[in-house]
C-alpha cells in the first residue's frame, strides 16, 4: 500500500528506506501563488497571520495545488519579536520595519521580562496549528521559528539589511547585553517551540537565515550556541530541521547542532554531506531554476538530486532557499511530478 505523506515523512525522519523523498518548498505559501495574492487583496499579511482560519487557508493553498507532502504554518519569524514587545510593519518601500529596536539595557530588560510568557501573546499560532493538524491528518505539518541570531539581527537593526551592522557593533561594545539578549530570545523560542509541539507538529524548522553573516570560524560564537537550545527542545518530539542559510560551504561549523535534518543550498552535493557528516539533509534545488528554466530542465535537475541520493534515506526534497515570487507554477508542478514519479 502506498504510504501517506505523513508516513513517508516519518519513515524518512526515522532513517528508513523510503520509495521517494517527501517534498515541500521553503516559503511555499506566499506571493508566487495567485490564490495567495487574491487573499492579500482582501486581508493584510498581519490579518492573515492572526486569524487562524485565514492562516490555515494560506498554509493549505500550496498543498491543494501541488500535493506537497508537508505543510508549514503560515506565520513569520517576526511574530516572536512582536510578542517580545518589538512590533513590526511593512515599510512603504517594501520590506519590513520594526517600530522599536534593542538599544539599551532597559530594552534587554523588557525582553527578559517577556521571554517566559511569550506564548500568551502567540496563542493564535497554536490555534492555527491545531486547526491545520485537523485539516491534514495525512500530511506532515511543520512548525518553525527564527534562530535567536537571525531574530536579533532584525531586533537590533530595525529593518532588512544586507549586513545587519548594528548587531556586530552591539556584540563588540556591549558583550554582556548581547549575551542577555540572545539568552532571552532563546528562552522565548524554546517556549514557542514547545507550544507548537503541543499542537501536534511532525517537524520544526529553525530558520537561521542570516547564519552566513557570522564571521568564518565563528558560527557557534555568534549564532549556533543559542539555536542549539531550540533544536534540543524539539529533538525526539518532532523532526528538528536547521536551515543555516549561507553555511553550506562551511558546513563543518554547523554540522553538530543536534538537528535531524540540515537544509542545504545548491552549492553542495547532498550525498557527500550525508556521507561525510552522517546527517539527514533537506534541499537542494536552486530556487532560480523554478523562475528561469523550462519545465523539462526543472524535472531533469530534480531527478539528478534524487538519483544522487538514491535510496531516499534521510532526505527531504526541497529548494536550497525560499521560492521566489516570480517562480513559474508549471515549474513547481514539474518538480513535484519528478519527485512523485521517482519511486
Ligand atoms: O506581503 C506579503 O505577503 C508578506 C510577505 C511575507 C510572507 C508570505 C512575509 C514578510 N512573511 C511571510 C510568511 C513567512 N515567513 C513564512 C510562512 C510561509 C511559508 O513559508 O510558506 C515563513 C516560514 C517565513 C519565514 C521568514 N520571515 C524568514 C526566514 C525564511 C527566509 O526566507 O530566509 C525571514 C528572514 C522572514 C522575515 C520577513 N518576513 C517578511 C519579510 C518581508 C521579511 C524580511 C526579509 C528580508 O530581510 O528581506
Amino acid at each position: 500500500m502506498t504510504p501517506t505523506s505523513r508516513e513517508l515523512f516519518a519513515a524518512a525522519a526515522a532513517g528508513k528506506d523510503t520509495p521517494r523523498p517527501p517534498v515541500w518548498v521553503m516559503r511555499q505559501a506566499g506571493r508566487f501563488l495567485p490564490e495567495y495574492r487574491k487573499l492579500k487583496q482582501k486581508y493584510t499579511f498581519t490579518q492573515i497571520v492572526k486569524t487562524p482560519e485565514l492562516a490555515v487557508e494560506a498554509s493549505l493553498q500550496p498543498i491543494r495545488r501541488f500535493g506537497f507532502d508537508c505543510a508549514i504554518i503560515f506565520a513569520d519569524i517576526l511574530t516572536v519579536a512582536e510578542a517580545l514587545g518589538f512590533p513590526y510593519d511593512f515599510a512603504e518601500t517594501g520590506g519590513i520595519r520594526l517600530q522599536k529596536t534593542v538599544k539599551t539595557e532597559r530594552d534587554v530588560e523588557l525582553l527578559e521580562a517577556r521571554a517566559e510568557s511569550v506564548c500568551g501573546r502567540l496563542e493564535y499560532v497554536a490555534q492555527a496549528l491545531c486547526a491545520l493538524r485537523r485539516e491534514l491528518p495525512d500530511k506532515a505539518v511543520y512548525g518553525f521559528c527564527g534562530s535567536p541570531w537571525t531574530l536579533a539581527c532584525y531586533m537590533l537593526q530595525g529593518c532588512n539589511s544586507a549586513g545587519f551592522e548594528k548587531i556586530f557593533h552591539f556584540k563588540k561594545e556591549r558583550p554582556d547585553l548581547f549575551e542577555r539578549c540572545m539568552r532571552a530570545i532563546e528562552t522565548a523560542s524554546v517556549k514557542y517551540a514547545q507550544m507548537q509541539l503541543g499542537a501536534g507538529i511532525d517537524a520544526f524548522q529553525v530558520f537561521d537565515s542570516h547564519a552566513g553573516l557570522t564571521p568564518q570560524g565563528a558560527y557557534q560564537d555568534f549564532s549556533g550556541r543559542w539555536a542549539r537550545g531550540v533544536i534540543a527542545a524539539v529533538k525526539g518530539k518532532a523532526a528538528a530541521v536547521l536551515f543555516a542559510n549561507g553555511m553550506s560551504q562551511r558546513f563543518a561549523e554547523a554540522a553538530d547542532m543536534g538537528a535531524d535534518f540540515y537544509s542545504l543550498d545548491s552549492s553542495v552535493k547532498l550525498s557527500e554531506i550525508r556521507q561525510k557528516y552522517g546527517v539527514g539533509v533537506q534541499g537542494n534545488l536552486a530556487p532560480e531554476t523554478l523562475s528561469a528554466d523550462a519545465p523539462e530542465a526543472v524535472a531533469r535537475k530534480t531527478r539528478a538530486i534524487i538519483d544522487d541520493m538514491r535510496g531516499g534515506r534521510r532526505h527531504i526534497f526541497n529548494l536550497g532557499h525560499g521560492i521566489r515570487p516570480d517562480a513559474k507554477l508549471e515549474n513547481v508542478e514539474a518538480m513535484c511530478q519528478a519527485v512523485f514519479e521517482s519511486k
